[in-house]
């Protein structure tokens, strides 16, 4: 085991050496031991769906070429990928769901420990969707807005509001392709249906499905629970954090959030500022109570608050065995099963506390909306006492990248453009003049089958060297804090334009966003963008991409067919992709599919080679909006910008 092999984190190649000498499992062992994994699982041509299988299809054309229903190599491989995409679909939808479900409990008065955070966005979504706000209070609008968030899941008709928020060009081409997404269960629902023994049988049309099912992710459950989210816990801002293993206080109570959902970890790190708890750390013996994140959720307090960042998924079994995390709370989503054996080595607490996600044997403190600060308060009690049974001294690697992170797309609109005339007119001047070529979003997940952020950040040093603007989120985004990437100094690594830019607004050349739901604020982003004007007239027009190079989860795949159905170029890992390279599937998704929504995916299994053809993806659409000849500057007139349909 080498562990420069399995990380390129300096921090977690120091644990990785320390679990190995106390003999202590992690996923990478774990993942040897699964080798060699299943070829026809990878290459997404085996299907389990119904009872008269499992069956598999050779992909090199000798053994069976069909399943015993009949189903092809083609159908199989589509019937999986919607599967996933659905799945991915589910869980950032159904995280939506629950802040819409906490936002109106606040808004009727039953959830009293949250509160409206940024009112001027409450205003605007309500004034989006046509709520009469003149003279009415806060809640009641929240009350209107909440009851309409909570219908656009199950919603019987109509299309996803959020989708209005699109270029018209693009509402046009998903009204001709009939893939605007309808209510987000029933593209759920439809999805499994489509793919149950028997039904769809013609891969493109499974697809396209494919494609409706992860706009609703996008532009309806991902899009709604990022903006609610904001209206009850702010709207990121630009500020410091920290990011890496580091973080965590030898001297201190450390509780670490691990999950998704903020509603829960806010309360927590509400209570750890509570001067009675304080007190009670200090009596414990302890120098005061750390609050980290682990994974989104540490992203959506990192941007908000700036609260630190013990590491990303890979990372979770890592910050375990430095002995110095006493409680380790988690909520939903990418939490490690091996937590509630590995937790028993330590001191360390786990506990559970999503109704939706239990583990045996480990105690659940159920997060309750109606008493969510109490609930916080429980988990910071219960990390006093646990840290009484610290065993020994913790060992804690040193390295704590420093960041400047929280741009969302408001954040973006006041930094480039000021107090006083705050657009994306700068942004957009600067990739017309071509100081910034084009804007890539690098998000995603940390697989152990790839060296842990690796690609990431050698992907995103490449681009910006290119002069290529960075924004991202998720795991992606703490491989990047935790290498320093996302510190202004970073400038220095960036090509001339981009950095004289970032050096005059003191911005760093790669904008942390937030967690995975908040991709959405990239599809918000790449909007203004285009109604701003200059660019084009839809999102595939755009000089922009997206790219996951390490990417692990259902969500990551459905993240990447919501970017390609709204017209923008997704690259991920060949060797990660689920989809045999010789099927139909693969020429539809990584070629055909451009001819109908303006974007396609692309594999490739160097970071090199990615920003290399990142790179040319983004000069040939600055080719075809012909702002890469030298030509007269013209002004953008008001008579021009009416003219264009956004
Ligand atoms: Ni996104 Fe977040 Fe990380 Fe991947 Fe998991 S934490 S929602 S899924 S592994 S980026
Ligand atoms: Fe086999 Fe068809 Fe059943 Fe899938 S649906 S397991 S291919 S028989």
């Amino acid at each position: 085991m080498d562990p420069k092999k399995r990380s390129s984190d300096p921090a977690a190649q120091e644990m990785l050496k320390h679990m190995a000498e106390a003999g202590i499992e992690n996923a990478w062992d774990r993942l040897d031991a699964q080798q060699p994994q299943c070829g026809f699982g990878q290459l997404g041509v085996c299907c389990r769906i119904c009872n008269m299988g499992p069956c598999r299809v050779d992909p090199f054309g000798e053994g069976a070429q069909l399943g015993v229903c009949g189903a092809d190599a083609d159908t199989i491989i589509a019937r999986n990928f919607l599967r996933a995409v659905a799945g991915g679909c589910s869980a950032h939808s159904d995280h939506g769901r629950g802040v819409a479900h906490a936002f109106l409990a606040m808004a009727k008065g039953e959830a009293p420990d949250y509160g409206i955070k940024d009112r001027k966005k409450l205003l605007a979504v309500a004034k989006e969707w046509g709520i009469a706000v003149d003279g009415r209070p806060d809640k009641d609008i929240a009350c209107d807005l909440g009851e309409m968030a909570l219908a656009e899941f199950g919603k019987p008709h109509g299309v996803q509001r959020m989708t209005a928020r699109a270029p018209a060009a693009r509402q046009a081409l998903w009204k001709k392709l009939d893939i605007t997404p309808r209510a987000v269960d029933r593209e759920v629902v439809e999805a499994l249906h489509r793919t149950t023994m028997g039904v769809d049988q013609d891969f493109r049309s499974i697809l396209r499905h494919a494609s409706r099912c992860a706009l609703a992710d996008g532009w309806g459950g991902s899009m709604i629970g990022t903006e609610l989210q904001d209206i009850l816990f702010g709207t990121p801002y630009p500020r410091r954090g920290n990011i890496n293993l580091g973080v965590l206080k030898a001297r201190e109570v450390n509780v670490v959030v691990h999950g998704h959902e903020p509603l829960l970890s806010e309360m927590v790190a509400l209570a750890s500022t509570q001067p009675d708890l304080i007190e009670e750390a200090r009596q414990a013996g302890a120098a005061g109570i750390n609050v980290a994140g682990m994974c989104c959720t540490a992203n959506e307090l990192l941007v908000r608050h700036g609260i630190p960042v013990a590491g990303n998924f890979l990372s979770q079994e890592l910050a375990v065995s430095t002995g110095a995390v006493d409680v380790l709370c988690v909520d939903i989503q990418c939490i490690m099963q091996s937590l509630s054996q590995l937790t028993k080595c330590y001191h360390t607490k786990l506990i559970t506390t999503s109704e939706k996600a239990h583990m045996e044997g480990v105690e659940h403190v159920q997060m309750d909306e109606g008493r969510a600060l109490e609930t916080g308060r429980t988990i910071i009690r219960k990390a006093i006492e646990a840290f009484k049974h610290r065993r020994g001294e913790p060992h804690i690697p040193n390295e704590v990248g420093q960041a400047v992170v929280g741009f969302s797309s408001e954040a973006i609109t006041y930094m480039l453009g000021g107090r006083f005339r705050g657009s994306y007119r700068p942004l957009n001047d600067n990739i017309i003049n071509g100081r910034i070529r084009g804007v890539v979003g690098v998000v995603g997940c940390t697989n152990p089958k790839v060296c842990h952020d690796e690609g990431h950040t050698t992907l995103v040093r490449e681009l910006i060297r290119r002069d290529i603007l960075v924004v991202t989120t998720g795991c992606a985004q703490i491989a990047c804090g935790k290498s320093g990437l996302l510190a202004p100094e970073a400038a220095q690594m960036a090509g001339p334009g981009l950095r004289e830019i970032c050096e005059t607004v003191g911005m760093p050349p790669v904008l942390a966003v937030g967690s995975c739901v908040d991709n959405s604020r990239i599809l918000v982003a790449c909007c203004e963008m285009v109604r701003e004007g200059g660019l084009g007239e839809d999102l595939s027009d755009l000089p922009v991409a997206g790219a996951c190079l390490e990417h692990i989860t259902e969500k990551a795949i459905a993240i990447g067919q919501y970017f390609v159905a709204s017209g923008i170029l997704v690259v991920f890992a060949g060797k990660l992709f689920p989809i045999s390279p010789t099927s139909g599937v693969a020429k539809y998704l990584t070629s055909e599919i451009e001819a109908e929504v303006g974007a396609k995916w692309a594999v490739t299994d160097e970071p090199v080679k990615a920003a290399e053809l990142i790179h040319a993806h983004i000069e040939a659409k600055r080719d075809a909006l012909g702002i890469n000849k030298t030509r007269e500057r013209k002004l953008f007139s008001m008579e021009d910008r009416q003219k264009l349909q956004v």
